[in-house]
């Protein structure tokens, strides 16, 4: 690869002189004039650190400093994407696809996401890297959704809670005996702990099929029509599962939908988390001895999320490098699910999205 001097000067020149006439906090003015950036894809296809170029993946640019500047190129044979003579601003740059990894004996289909900001200031590099992560390395079953915050309202209404759950694995998944817990700041912790029936790790009575959704509801009852006059909640009897506690006698049952039942000795209290802060992981049931939090080898997969951005970290790293949700709102109707099903880099900070409304049983588009 070989970098032009000459285009890395003008841009440089044109760097001072547009900076020279802003003020600091002034965002850039549609005639400050034009730039280029030009990204190298990287991808590491084996987590080794073995660079591999992708051609002809689309790279999205967009700012948010005019309305309508929103660019959509593809990458070369090299992974260089270029957006020439594009008006002076501060681009978020987004890659959202797809590759099929040909493994010599089998195709495999990753999704894959990167994002970044090319930020002005660095605006001398003339190549910015932009590192793809995949998120289908490690398939399985995941919790693709997590829909906490509650609808739109103002009385402090939250009960049409409900997590989904997908198969990102090209095999028969079984919930038997699987936990779904609410953790406190660890895996050594746990705060809720409701049970699928059936026999941990060798059951075989509730199979979820590659590619299939899972929905577990607070309650599988229907809040369209009772609470918000068809408005505003959703209607959770379309729900496969729901959490039941049989010591809280006010827990709806709904005799349609089978129960994830509460395990904890003496625990009066129903499944429900925090509408913008909590952790939640699924584990494989092989241990239920919660008195000492769930052994790290049965967890499956383990979601943090929490709507502040300098919220501290809290879940062990191994299961989730970082946490989803920042900036989502209470009492919003807003919903927090992968990018892509079960979409799984190991870091919900990357892997997750809010989206306006949920979407019960499906991946948002
Ligand atoms: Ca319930
Ligand atoms: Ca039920
Ligand atoms: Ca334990
Ligand atoms: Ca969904």
């Amino acid at each position: 690869m070989k970098f032009d001097n000459k285009n890395i000067i003008i841009l440089s020149l044109l760097f001072i002189m547009v900076i020279g006439c802003l003020n600091q906090d002034e965002i850039p003015q549609k005639n400050d004039g034009t730039m280029d950036i030009v990204l190298q894809t990287n991808f590491d296809i084996d987590s080794l650190n073995t660079k591999q170029y992708w051609t002809s993946l689309p790279v999205e640019i967009f700012t948010y400093n005019y309305n309508d500047y929103h660019y959509v190129d593809s990458t070369d044979s090299n992974g260089i994407v270029r957006f020439e003579n594009i008006p002076f601003a501060e681009y978020n740059i987004n890659i959202n696809s797809e590759i099929v990894v040909d493994y010599g004996t089998f195709l495999d289909t990753m999704p894959i996401v990167a994002s970044g900001v090319y930020n002005l200031n660095n605006m001398t590099d003339s190549v910015s890297t932009i590192e793809i992560l995949s998120g289908g390395s490690n398939k399985g079953l995941k919790i693709n959704e997590i829909y906490t915050a509650g609808p739109p309202n103002n009385f402090f209404f939250f009960y049409d809670q409900y997590f989904e759950l997908y198969n990102s694995s090209d095999e028969v998944k079984y919930l038997d005996g699987m936990i779904f817990c609410r953790m406190w700041t660890s895996i050594l912790e746990v705060t809720s702990i409701f049970q699928f029936p059936g026999i941990p790790l060798t059951g075989t009575e509730y199979p979820v099929e590659p590619g299939e959704f899972v929905v577990l509801a607070q309650d599988a009852y229907n809040y369209k029509d009772e609470i918000f006059n068809g408005k505003a909640s959703i209607d959770l009897t379309v729900a496969d599962w729901e959490f039941v506690n049989s010591l809280d006698f006010g827990d709806w049952d709904n005799p349609d939908v089978p129960n994830l039942e509460c395990i904890e000795v003496g625990e009066h209290r129903e499944f429900m988390v925090g509408l913008t802060m909590d952790i939640l992981i699924l584990a494989d049931g092989s241990d239920v001895n919660y008195i000492d939090g769930v052994d790290s080898m049965s967890v499956v997969d383990g979601v943090e999320y929490a709507s502040s951005a300098t919220h501290t970290k809290d879940l062990e790293s191994y299961v989730d490098r970082g946490f989803g949700g920042v900036g989502q709102q209470k009492y919003s109707g807003q919903s927090l699910e992968r990018k892509v099903a079960g979409f799984d880099t190991g870091n919900s900070t990357i892997d997750f999205e809010i989206i306006s409304a949920p979407t019960i049983g499906y991946q948002h588009e």
